[in-house]
């Protein structure tokens, strides 16, 4: 049966390498292959695509629109043709035409149109609504350029640009006849026609955008979806006269510009710009989105009246805020309705995810910038802005510092988050923790006014990739176990494999998994970036975007602690551990930049002496993404989630860590508090401030310096960063920043000296656990079976059930 159904596929790839590149195997490059086998599957994917579609038209199913700026998808050929469920006969198909199946996979470069956790949360959630059989559809933009490459070179970051697209787009369905125009600039003109207001846009630019389709495929169900990524083209047609009037560098120019907006992708994380090319991105693909959704509405319905019982609007953290006065433009300018009506539908239709209480990244627009681009729009935000205030001075009684709170434009700005908690239906947090900051800080005076709007939905990642796909040897541990490949479907079922804690065999099946795992790695890492790791050792992993508040500097100060104790001990027994880093800075986050080059100085002072290179090793990964974040997980032991309490929304590279049987050393931040409900103390290195200390230390006056001078320890650690590691880079700046505080920022604002005796104590108790292989296996077991409630499926149910209102397959 396998051998005819991978027959069967042979056949459609060499039939489809033939029509396509005119070659046959032998002559195809492995990019070639990956091409081919990604427009076979695709082809598959488009009919059950049509059959989806037809079904939800027919059901007059509610469906979920899924608005976000980023989709870090990586990369989709075995994930496809995992869940359609002809992986097997896929590779055996490869392997049969002379390719080695793995290496095919490892050539598809990864669709990387996001930064970090925002962006790989979408990705996720898009494939839990479709193995749940809610139709959705994710919205984005189709950038020309991912996230920028990094490479490590003397130390430091270089960013490279990210081509992804010359073998990405076999993915991609172009729909120029589904184009929509989106109009920027121009005047705004108002007349009365027929006895009402009309009002229209005169001299305005035009940019046509241009969908192409990413068809997504869930697990174990004929039910698709589709990503639409947005292109945007000149709406210029070729005109003649233009040209014959001297003004082809013109033509040519505007050409370019309206096509620069879906050039790149803003590499920033947690820090808005405020940059125009970025608002133009915003209203663009929010735009582009909303006339096409409105208009497949229309030819649904015949009527807008009923477009919030059918269609649910998930605006991802604020950058798609535009959807608001979008809809209230579209509903009133175009369909001539009135504003509360206008106003009613909007917002019973949207709802809001807040992915950061970092005020930094909280976005706030000029007024003028959007007066100047989005003229009509902004006129819209204008009259949101001044019905709201009245009604909060009304409900506050006209207390001023409340109602500049809560004001949506204030000093010449527009303040996104307040637009969308203002007009949503619906406000979430990512985490437990997180809403309840979102409700008692962030926007406190929101939450009395309207307490039944706030929520949250704890974050989840996508199980069947980040466990079944990435860890074979694992899955089939969990089968074994379990009795069968229910947990697929049902997370929960993982809990299954909670008694086999204390069973030695299983135990010792484990290791052996995580053993196979960590050589793999080894391997990839090797050919990869050429670096040399030992598998004995215990493998520490911190991997996430790099930031102050992350602190991947703790983890730092914490390896000079040990290469110093080590120094001063040349004799002392302690655990080989390999600490490995991955993290992209912003590119223009010089700190970050810097926490980098001491990670490098650091790892070159240790390979290079004799005393600690065959106990400690530190490796820098370079060009953390996706792909390579399947080959890590896998193999990870250690999994440092440190962030200051309070700081880190929830996190999602936690849950996949966890799920991998790595344990956390970690603070009570985000969603470890959901962990450690879970797995208690004894099954998990807990320190640190909790989120409340770290706020009532702060405003009794915390005082870094008195630590560094009482603590010897501190004090030559930080030392020992400031003079650097011999190879002529020194570190003062970050010595400063931790000591003084720099540019109006507190010094040690993160807190990393006030919990660093609490962190190397986990340490310590870490690496005791780590001696006792049994007790260390189980507690794994233990967090592989109960790491079911971070999966995505159960987030979208909750999504599903308390925000959207819409149907879906039970879990
Ligand atoms: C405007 C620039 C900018 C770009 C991205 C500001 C803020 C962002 C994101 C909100 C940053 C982000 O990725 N946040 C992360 O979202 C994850 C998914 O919910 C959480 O797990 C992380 O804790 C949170 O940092």
């Amino acid at each position: 049966m396998t051998i005819s159904k991978a027959a069967y596929m042979e056949r459609a790839i060499t039939d489809k390498l033939m029509i396509h590149f005119g070659k046959t195997p032998d002559q195809a490059s492995e990019s070639e292959m990956v091409k081919t086998c990604a427009l076979v599957i695709r082809d598959q994917m488009a009919i059950s695509e049509v059959e989806t579609r037809k079904k939800t038209l027919k059901n007059h199913k509610k469906q979920v629109h899924y608005l976000s700026l980023e989709f870090l998808m990586g990369r989709s050929l075995m994930k496809n043709a995992f869940n359609l469920g002809v992986l097997p006969q896929l590779k055996e198909a490869l392997e049969h035409l002379g390719f080695n199946a793995s290496d095919i996979f490892e050539a598809e470069p990864d669709a990387a149109l996001g930064n970090g956790g925002l962006g790989r949360l979408a990705a996720c959630y898009l494939e839990a609504m479709t193995t749940l059989e809610i139709p959705a559809t994710g919205y984005s933009i189709c950038y020309e350029l991912g996230i920028f490459k990094q490479k490590i070179i003397d130390g430091y970051q270089v960013e490279l640009p990210d081509n992804w697209r010359e073998v990405g787009d076999a993915w991609l369905l172009p729909k120029p006849e589904e184009a929509e125009e989106v109009l920027f600039g121009g005047q705004v003109q108002q007349y009365w026609e027929n006895g009402k207001a009309r009002v229209v846009l005169e001299g305005a630019t035009k940019v046509t955008a241009v969908p192409c389709d990413m068809i997504i495929a869930g697990y174990k169900t004929k039910h698709t979806n589709v990503l639409r990524l947005w292109d945007a083209k000149t709406a210029m047609p070729v005109d003649m006269s233009f040209y014959s009037r001297g003004e082809y560098v013109k033509a040519v120019e505007e050409q370019a510009m309206a096509e620069s907006i879906s050039k790149v992708l803003y590499p920033e994380d947690k820090h808005s710009e405020g940059k125009s090319l970025r608002l133009k991105q915003q209203y663009f693909f929010v735009s582009a989105t909303i006339q096409s959704v409105v208009r497949k509405h229309l030819a649904t319905y015949g009527t807008l009246d009923n477009f919030h019982e059918k269609n649910a609007i998930q605006i991802n953290d604020t950058h798609p805020t535009l959807v608001i006065p979008e809809l209230m433009r579209i509903f009133m300018d175009v369909h001539g309705m009135s504003w509360d009506k206008a106003w009613s539908i909007t917002t019973k239709s949207v709802a809001y995810t807040n992915h950061t209480v970092m005020w930094e990244a909280l976005e706030r627009w000029s007024q003028t910038l959007i007066e100047r681009r989005v003229p009509r729009i902004y006129q819209i935000i204008c009259e949101i802005a001044r019905r709201w205030q009245e009604k909060c001075e009304k409900f506050y009684n006209n207390d001023e510092t409340k109602v500049r709170d809560l004001a949506i434009l204030w000093d010449g700005e527009v303040r996104m988050a307040n637009l969308c908690v203002a007009a949503g239906m619906a406000v979430n947090g990512v985490s437990g923790l997180h809403s309840e900051i979102l409700k008692d800080d962030v926007f406190k005076y929101f939450y009395q006014m309207n307490p039944e709007k706030f929520q949250n939905v704890t974050n989840g990642i996508d199980h069947r990739r980040w466990l079944a796909e990435i860890n074979p040897g694992l899955d089939a541990l969990i089968q074994e176990c379990t009795g069968s490949d229910k947990y697929l479907s049902h997370a929960s079922e993982l809990q299954k494999f909670d008694k086999f804690a204390d069973d030695k065999s299983v135990q010792e099946k484990l290791a052996a998994i995580k053993l196979e795992n960590k050589k793999s790695f080894a391997e990839y890492l090797y050919k990869e970036q050429g670096v040399v790791i030992d598998p004995n050792s215990l493998f520490d992993v911190q991997a996430k975007r790099l930031h102050e508040y992350k602190r991947q500097l703790l983890n730092v100060m914490h390896i000079i602690y040990l290469y110093q104790k080590l120094h001063d001990d040349p004799n002392l027994v302690i655990q080989p551990q390999t600490f490995l880093f991955g993290a992209k800075a912003a590119p223009g986050y010089d700190v970050a930049k810097r926490i980098i080059r001491l990670i490098n100085s650091l790892a070159k002072a240790i390979e290079n002496d004799p005393v600690c290179r065959d106990r400690l090793k530190v490796v820098f990964m370079e060009n953390y993404r996706v792909s390579l974040a399947e080959h890590l997980m896998p193999a990870a032991e250690l999994s440092e989630q440190i962030s200051t309490a309070g700081k880190e929304a929830s996190g999602t590279g936690n849950m996949k860590f966890m799920m991998n049987g790595a344990l956390t050393i970690g603070t009570l931040d985000g969603a470890n508090v959901e962990m450690h409900d879970l797995l208690g103390d004894e099954n998990m290195f807990l320190f640190g401030l909790h989120a409340d200390e770290v706020v009532s230390m702060k405003r009794e006056g915390y005082n870094p310096q008195r630590i560094y001078s009482q603590d010897d320890r501190i004090r030559r650690i930080l030392d020992q960063m400031r003079n650097g590691f011999g190879d002529g880079e020194r570190f003062e700046g970050l010595y400063n920043r931790l000591l003084m505080g720099v540019g109006g920022s507190p010094a040690d604002d993160f807190m990393l000296l006030a919990d660093f005796d609490s962190y190397a104590e986990a340490h310590r108790r870490m690496a005791e656990t780590y001696h006792d292989k049994a007790l260390w296996n189980k507690i794994s077991i233990h967090n592989i079976a109960r790491s079911g409630l971070f999966a995505a499926d159960r987030a979208i149910a909750q999504y599903a059930d308390n925000i959207w209102h819409a149907e879906h397959k039970k879990i």
